[in-house]
């Protein structure tokens, strides 16, 4: 049994097209807590959380493409210290987004309280996008394309965002359903130590071996693993409630499998579920898929017993 908290982060300003500050409300109305509740956990809703009040001055960046700067900044700040209060050794938070540049503040917010612990903050990314965009390299001045190069602390933020209160090394995220990478963002990560995994080799070698592998550097490390769902992880065509659709997406089961292994592990201690829009879904399909996916993780599974223990 474990006790979950929620909290909304209805961020809609990482990009232009609008509609995810409703993907909180649609995780509730889908019937999260009751899943949750029903496998035996107890569950707070902490509401929903509000970007940090705008300030009279803000720097002008020169990428004039860049979208609604200032309110991506206010909520990295409020977002970076609610996910370190919220942070309790005993409490597993979901954060509900919200488009992805919610991570941005959720993941410096966890890993400052990882570095309070003395302990390593890992990170599993799963999405068809590597989020590695910086405030200069960005061309489409998305923000929900930046926050992994937020949080690994490369430079060009300061100033424009607040300073991160918590950093997590690049050798300790694995990314898993990568199918959408721009060349700058191709060029500047693979400088660095992530772990991508992109959907040909998930093709040829399967999910479990890379995500198993990680999993026994967490441990191994005895370090707290925050995951970072962005819905375009799954196909489209079971996952239509997303702005920025990739085919050859992850099936179902790949999808299942992740969650149940991750189960097993017991080694998730935070997780975000990003760019959920609800204003594109078919019937609310999209966010049910999402709320069975949550329950696998926290120990639904289709007979009573561990398919493999760690
Ligand atoms: B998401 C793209 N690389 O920068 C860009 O959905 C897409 O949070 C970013 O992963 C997608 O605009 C951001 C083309
Ligand atoms: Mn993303
Ligand atoms: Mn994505
Ligand atoms: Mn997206």
């Amino acid at each position: 049994m474990r006790s979950i908290t929620l909290l909304g982060a209805p961020v809609d300003s990482g990009k232009a097209r609008q509609g995810c500050l409703m993907g909180p409300d649609a995780l509730r109305v889908a019937g999260l807590e009751r899943a949750l509740r029903d496998l035996g956990h107890k569950v707070h809703d902490h509401g929903n959380l509000a970007p940090s009040p705008k300030t009279s001055e803000h720097a002008i960046h020169p990428n004039s493409l860049l979208k609604n700067l200032e309110d991506c900044a206010n909520w990295v700040a409020a977002l970076q210290d609610a996910a370190f209060e919220i942070c309790d050794d005993t409490r597993t938070p979901i954060f509900m987004g919200g488009d992805h540049l919610m991570s941005a503040g959720t993941v410096s917010g966890v890993a400052n309280y990882a570095q309070a612990l003395g302990q390593e903050q890992f990170v599993l990314w799963l999405d068809a996008h590597t989020d590695f965009h910086t405030l200069s390299s960005t061309d489409s001045g998305n923000l929900h394309g930046t926050p992994v190069a937020f949080f690994t602390g490369q430079d060009g933020f300061k100033g424009y965002f607040p300073t991160p209160k918590g950093l997590v090394k690049p050798e300790n995220i694995c990314m898993l359903g990568i199918r959408s990478v721009d060349a700058s963002e191709n060029a500047n990560i693979t400088e660095t130590a992530i772990d991508v995994h992109d959907m040909r080799a998930i093709d040829e070698g399967g999910i479990a071996t890379p995500l198993r592998n990680f999993l026994s550097r967490v441990r191994a490390a005895n370090g707290r693993l925050h995951l970072s769902f962005d819905v375009d992880f799954l196909d489209p065509s079971i996952a239509p409630a997303v702005g920025t659709t990739v085919p050859g997406g992850a099936t179902f089961r790949e999808a299942h499998l992740v969650m149940e292994i991750l189960h097993d592990s017991d080694l998730v201690t935070s997780m975000d579920i990003a760019e959920l829009n609800p204003f594109l879904d078919e019937r609310g399909r999209t966010a049910k898929l999402i709320v069975d996916l949550i329950a696998s993780l926290f120990g639904k599974r289709v007979m009573d017993r561990p398919t493999r223990s760690f």
